[in-house]
């Protein structure tokens, strides 16, 4: 195993952002630092009790959970409980959280309540978990952008302490999944996501945007489900993928509805484990160059790369540098409309120029969504390695 890599995720769970929190248990690498959960699709207390369920549900009651903001910088909130059932959760039923309450019916033996949530707001969570990894932490937003631009406003710092940010969200030139053209994390909360792209301008590494039109490509299907859930019988991993499956069942239904036909667009798992990926492949190089007999000479090539560890996916590619699974990525000036009587929430990016800024954001264009597939299903049908072992 390689280097530790220390994680905070701010999501809104949400039916993707659960397939991420499942594919994040299933590291043995990953430090989850923090997890932010926030309102969103449905509100921040319905989205609390959903991360402690899932968490609950899988074992991982040793993980920090921190209430993320009521709202959008701008103030008003719009739910989308049509695209992830009224609870945020499809089907699926969870422990009740004990933070809510009444959420669920209690469904499992054996697991008890009491996980509640943290009393560290997100906002500071998300500077905390800075400090104590500088340079080191990957930061990764999968639900609205609003505690991440609340942290910076406590901590301007963060784009030079964060590793690295990876963003799914946005929508270039191409339709939207909330209005004609906007995706519904930008969407939610245009301000915040702003702030956020104007301040990682500055970081060393560009933050990474993964936009529904690369994203969109990750179909699940009924037939991957079954893949995953055809496994010997293990608890408490197959209890979790059970409930996974239910919450999974209405996101089909609500993709048929709305004309996608009977699958769901997973977003949230791609960019996640895109970020973790990439910072593996990170230490490994830079492990691989100490260890080279000629300081001087540049990035080791992909020939002389330590082979794969077992179980380790191949299908991402390991130059330093590439974003993992994408086929095509481009760095671009990045701004996100906030007055548009039509488009409030759409993310531009200036492929030309013609606004003369740097480029603040490395955006994936397409990926090889065949290949993250085979490796979310492979990975959620082994499950967590060490499970009960926190
Ligand atoms: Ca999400």
């Amino acid at each position: 195993m390689g280097r530790v890599i220390p994680l905070f995720l701010d999501c809104d769970p949400g039916i993707d952002d659960a397939l991420a929190l499942g594919w994040l248990f299933c590291q043995d690498d990953v430090e989850i630092t923090g997890i932010a959960a926030s309102g969103g699709n449905v509100s921040t207390a319905q989205v609390l009790a959903n991360t402690l369920g899932w968490l609950q549900l899988a074992g991982r009651t040793d993980l920090r959970v921190h209430a993320g903001a009521e709202h959008p910088l701008a103030g008003v909130s719009e739910y989308a409980e049509e695209t992830h059932g009224d609870t945020g959760a499809g089907y699926a039923r969870l422990p009740a959280g004990a933070a809510t309450g009444g959420v669920a019916d209690e469904i499992t033996d054996g697991v008890t309540g009491g996980f509640t949530a943290d009393e560290l707001p997100a906002a500071q969570a998300w500077v905390r978990a800075a400090h104590a990894h500088p340079g080191e932490l990957i930061g990764v937003l999968t639900g609205p952008a609003t505690n991440l631009a609340l942290a910076l406003q406590l901590e301007p710092r963060l784009p030079k302490l964060l590793k690295r940010l990876f963003i799914m969200g946005g929508a270039f030139n191409y339709r939207g999944n909330t209005r004609p053209t906007t995706e519904w994390n930008v969407s939610y909360d245009p301000e915040a996501t702003k702030a956020v792209l104007d301040a990682f301008g500055e970081a060393t590494h560009l933050p990474v945007i993964g936009p529904i039109e690369a994203t969109e490509a990750v179909a699940l299907t009924p037939q991957r489900l079954q893949q995953i859930l055809d496994r010997p019988d293990s608890e408490p991993w197959s209890a979790w993928l059970t409930q996974l499956a239910e919450a999974l069942r209405f996101y089909f239904e609500f993709h048929e509805a709305d004309g996608h036909g009977y699958l769901a667009h997973v977003h949230d798992p791609y960019v996640t484990a895109a970020a973790v990926v990439w910072a593996r492949n990170e230490n490994e190089a830079h492990a691989q160059a100490e260890h080279l007999p000629q300081p001087e000479s540049q990035q080791p090539d992909e020939d002389t790369a330590p082979a794969a560890e077992p179980g380790r996916d191949s299908s991402a590619r390991a130059a330093d540098g590439i974003i993992p699974w994408a086929l095509m990525t481009e760095k671009a000036a990045v701004d996100v409309e906030l007055i548009g009587t039509l488009t409030r929430g759409e993310t531009v990016a200036d492929w030309l120029g013609r606004w003369g800024r740097a480029p603040n954001v490395e955006v994936i264009r397409s990926l090889d969504a065949e290949a993250f597939l085979d490796h979310l299903t492979i990975t959620l049908r082994r499950g967590p390695h060490h499970h009960g072992s926190h």
